[in-house]
């Protein structure tokens, strides 16, 4: 053919083009261009502001529940105004015409993908718009009954409502990790999207795909800690690669 020498681009769409399975891990860094702050990026991510222990554990929540509830309430503003970007709908879009191929895989709680069309999305993390409570709620514990306050508390035992997200130290919910998992293991591709791969199970999940002879491949626009693994490393955001990628 007249086509020119095969860039990693060119490769990794005739990865995506051939494999029966396709997984797919996305972190913070796909809603960045939505306008969504990341936790790790130097400047803008929430992490070079605030200590995740305190903000983002069962600990810190205990020790200042109004600090941690307002940031969560502050978060949740924030979705209401930003939208899905073309790297959400890029994947959306494929879902839909390369059918059972792929499976979704996010580490998001901002419901962008849900949002962009993405069937099925296996959240890791949970969801940022989420209530539930803090101990385990008696028969007084009814959510729609919490009175208002930062943060709502039953008004008869004063269990404090939190956010529906996975803290430092909790569990993800078994299920979607088993799912996302057996994804993992069975996909011929793994894409990783925009994330550090700093935090575990989630980041073993490209590990697990790598060993069970998947190839890997880092979407990111600066290094990650899962490029060492990767047979491809695509530097760039991801609104304008997984168009690319996935048309
Ligand atoms: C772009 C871009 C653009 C920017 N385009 N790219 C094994 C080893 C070591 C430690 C552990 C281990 N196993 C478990 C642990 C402990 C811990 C952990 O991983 N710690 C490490 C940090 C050391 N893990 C846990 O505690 C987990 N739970 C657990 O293991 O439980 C065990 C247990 C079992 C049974 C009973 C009880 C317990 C839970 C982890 C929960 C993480 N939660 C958070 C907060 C969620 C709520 C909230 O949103 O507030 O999840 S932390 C935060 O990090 C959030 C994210 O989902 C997660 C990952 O971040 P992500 O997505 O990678 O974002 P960034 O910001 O880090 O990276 C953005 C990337 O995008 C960068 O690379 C940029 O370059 C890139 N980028 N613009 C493309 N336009």
């Amino acid at each position: 053919g007249t086509s020119g020498p095969c860039t990693p681009l060119d490769e990794v769409r005739a990865w995506v083009r051939d494999a029966r399975r396709i997984a797919v891990l996305t972190g913070a860094g796909i809603s960045a261009e939505s306008g969504v702050p990341t936790f790790r990026d130097a400047q803008t991510g929430y992490w070079a502001q605030f200590n995740p222990m305190e903000m983002a554990s069962e600990t810190g929540f205990r020790a200042q529940p109004a600090r941690v509830w307002d940031w969560y309430a502050h978060r949740r503003g924030l979705l209401a105004g930003v939208q899905p970007n073309a790297g959400h709908r890029a994947l959306a879009a494929f879902a839909q015409h390369g059918r059972g191929r792929l499976t979704l895989i996010t580490q998001n709680v901002d419901g962008l993908h849900q949002r962009a069309g993405s069937p099925d999305v296996l959240c890791l993390h949970g969801d940022l718009t989420a209530d539930r409570w803090l101990d385990r709620p008696r028969a007084c514990c009814d959510l729609a009954d919490a009175a208002p306050g930062h943060p709502p508390r039953c008004p008869t035992c004063g269990n404090l409502v939190r956010p529906g997200v996975v803290w430092f130290g909790e569990a993800l919910p078994l299920p979607v990790l088993a799912a996302a998992q057996q994804a993992a293991q069975s996909c011929e591709l793994m894409l990783v999207v925009g994330t550090a791969g700093a935090v575990y199970p989630a980041a073993g999940l490209a590990h697990q795909a790598r060993h069970a002879g998947a190839r890997v491949v880092v979407v990111n626009t600066a290094a990650s800690e899962l490029d060492g693994i990767a047979h491809a490393v695509l530097r760039g955001p991801a609104a304008r690669l997984l168009p690319l990628l996935l048309d």
